[in-house]
C-alpha cells in the first residue's frame, strides 16, 4: 500500500458499505423447512451482490423468490439477489426469501440463529436472526 494511501485509511476507515436489518425467520421444525428475511441496506454507491448464505439450522440453504403463473404461486430457487447502490432491498414473505431445508433441529418462537451473508463486494456478513410468527 502506498503511503498516501495508508494515510487516507488511517483519516478514512471504510464504513460498514452494507448493513442488515430486522432479520427474523418463522418457527418450525426439525426435518421440515422454513425461511429467513430480512433488508439488505446498501450505503455503497455501487450494486452488491448475495450471492450465498451459510448456517448450521439446515442441511440446505438456498436463496429463493416466489413468483406466481396464472393462479398458482410457487417458488424457485435463484442464484443471487442484487442491492443496488444507496437502496435497500427486503427478503419478505411472498416475495424473496432464505430457504432453510432440512432443520437440523426444531425452530421455535423466540429462538435466534446465526447465518454467514456471502456479498460479492462486502464479503461475508455474520448476521443473528430470531424466530417469531409472521405478523
Ligand atoms: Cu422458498
Amino acid at each position: 500500500m502506498n503511503v498516501l494511501l495508508a494515510i487516507l485509511f488511517v483519516l478514512f476507515p471504510p464504513e460498514d458499505k452494507i448493513n442488515i436489518k430486522d432479520a427474523w425467520m418463522r418457527p418450525s421444525s426439525e426435518k421440515m423447512a422454513t425461511a429467513l428475511y430480512f433488508v439488505i441496506e446498501n450505503k455503497s454507491e455501487t450494486a452488491d451482490t448475495l450471492f450465498q448464505v451459510d448456517s448450521d439450522l439446515a442441511e440446505r440453504v438456498e436463496i429463493h423468490e416466489t413468483y406466481s403463473e396464472g393462479e398458482m404461486m410457487g417458488m424457485r430457487k435463484v442464484d443471487f439477489v442484487v442491492s443496488g447502490g444507496k437502496s435497500s432491498f427486503e427478503l419478505k414473505p411472498g416475495s424473496y426469501h432464505i430457504m432453510l431445508m432440512k432443520l437440523k433441529k426444531d425452530i421455535k418462537d423466540g429462538d435466534e440463529g446465526e447465518f454467514i451473508l456471502h456479498f460479492k463486494q462486502a464479503g461475508e456478513i455474520k448476521i443473528t436472526a430470531v424466530a417469531k410468527m409472521p405478523k
